[in-house]
């Protein structure tokens, strides 16, 4: 218990990444949208099917001035997918190695959460809109546990057949009837609208598509750009609306990419639309698929740009916290905001695999990120790098699950910091 809980806080105190002062609280009092873009890759920007933009809006605002956006940014979750995402955004903890962190403990285990974080030190509310079953990753119980104020599950929506795809409510549906809620939420907000159009197999009706289909021999990877397609056109949509409410101006929109929409075995079948060969395709090209968009965007800010420090899910709450203005270093967190100078950028997957800026490290092999090619003569400098992270990447990782099998947050309440009672929390009936 307690030397657990020691040894976790010596960890984050020698691993905490100062924020850099240009940055912090440059979104100061704004409110937060997050936007989860289900399955979305970074390959897809930019990207071009048969001469057409899958994603031209997304695309507009990752080259937007007001857009700090990411070229290195990977996912890091594990079996948990879309939960594990949501846990390390809004925790800055990993998932667990086996299974979803928030079915097994995110009933009963005590968590300092991003909602609970922004509500307790800048007055935020905190709203999650999302169309499918609240019970779905146990989120019903978890958002509680993350002190969400507000849960708009599929119950808050039309569901008629025609509304839904195989995970819920239809993307351009949830941005549009989410609206009367949205607008009734006190401000400042955290609001995040998790998206399901774009997930496997990426089915949608006819009415919906207007974007041809890849033509590989793989169903899932043709239609992965038809829905990405969707979800792009929603997202601007709903760009529209915030335009045309006034919210847009006074508000920092964070969007990110959960995990991966093509799988290692179906790369081989998306490899030859990248331009490379299926024969040569390797695990250090599957590693490089894991990048997603993160991309900040904050309304006449115009000081963003491409981003190229490495990173990933588990950096983004001290990141957000640092540009409200709120010091991430009373919170147990592994991740270190990417805009801080000591920011860590070695970004560790939940199987202990690891990329740094220079190198993919996958089991005993090193690859370079810059040819692809496998390091066969490591130097003694350069091996003794490599084991210097990966030592880091475990420990980090297994301290994490320390923190979250014994539940130690119950132990460790941060200054000012009121530990949330689940209980005070219904999401039956909101604002009817
Ligand atoms: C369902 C959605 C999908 O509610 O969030 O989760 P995933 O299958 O991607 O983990
Ligand atoms: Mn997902």
């Amino acid at each position: 218990g307690s030397s657990d809980l020691n040894e976790i806080i010596d960890y984050k105190n020698q691993h905490y990444a100062a924020p850099n002062p240009k940055m912090f609280g440059v979104a100061k009092g704004k409110n937060v949208i997050i936007i989860h873009l289900e399955s979305f890759q970074q390959f897809l920007i930019d990207y071009k099917l048969d001469g057409k933009e899958v994603t031209p809006f997304i695309n507009s605002l990752y080259h937007s001035n007001d857009t700090y956006s990411f070229a290195n940014f990977f996912n890091q979750v594990g079996q948990g997918k879309t939960s594990d995402a949501e846990n390390m955004l809004e925790t800055s903890t990993y998932g667990l190695p086996q299974g979803s962190l928030f079915s097994m403990l995110g009933s009963d285990n005590t968590f300092e959460a991003s909602p609970a974080i922004l509500n307790q030190t800048s007055g935020y509310t905190s709203a999650v809109f999302h169309g499918n079953a609240g019970s779905f990753w146990n989120r019903n119980s978890v958002y509680k546990n993350f002190g969400y104020n507000y849960f708009f599950d599929a119950s808050y929506y039309d569901t008629k057949p025609q509304n839904l795809t195989e995970y819920g409510l239809k993307d351009k549906l949830l941005f549009h009837d989410s609206v009367k809620y949205l607008e009734r939420l006190q401000q400042p907000f955290m609001a995040k609208f998790i998206t399901v159009s774009n997930h496997f197999p990426y089915a949608l009706d006819k009415a919906n598509t207007d974007f041809k289909a890849a033509n590989t021999s793989d169903e899932s990877v043709n239609n992965y750009f038809v829905t990405a397609h969707y979800l792009d056109q929603a997202l601007q949509e709903f760009f529209e609306y915030l335009k045309k409410s006034g919210l847009y101006d006074n508000t920092m929109i964070v969007m990110y990419g959960d995990h991966y929409g093509i799988s290692n075995t179906r790369n081989l079948k998306l490899a030859p639309l990248l331009g490379k060969s299926a024969s040569t395709w390797n695990k250090f090209d599957d590693a490089q698929m894991q990048r997603v968009p993160f991309m900040i965007h904050i309304p006449g800010n115009k000081n963003g740009g491409i981003q190229q420090q490495y990173g990933g899910e588990i950096d983004v709450l001290p990141t957000i916290e640092h540009l409200l203005g709120i010091n991430s270093q009373p919170y147990i967190q592994f991740g270190t905001d990417l805009f801080s100078k000591q920011h860590d950028q070695t970004v560790a997957f939940r199987n202990e695999n690891f990329i740094t800026p220079k190198y993919t490290v996958i089991g005993n092999t090193i690859y370079e990120n810059s040819s692809g090619n496998v390091v066969t003569h490591p130097s003694k400098k350069l091996q003794k790098y490599v084991d210097k992270q990966a030592d880091k990447v475990i420990r980090e990782l297994s301290l994490s699950d320390t923190l979250n099998n014994k539940n130690l947050l119950r132990f460790y309440i941060p200054h000012n910091f009121t530990p949330i009672d689940p209980k005070l929390y219904n999401y039956k009936n909101q604002m009817k």
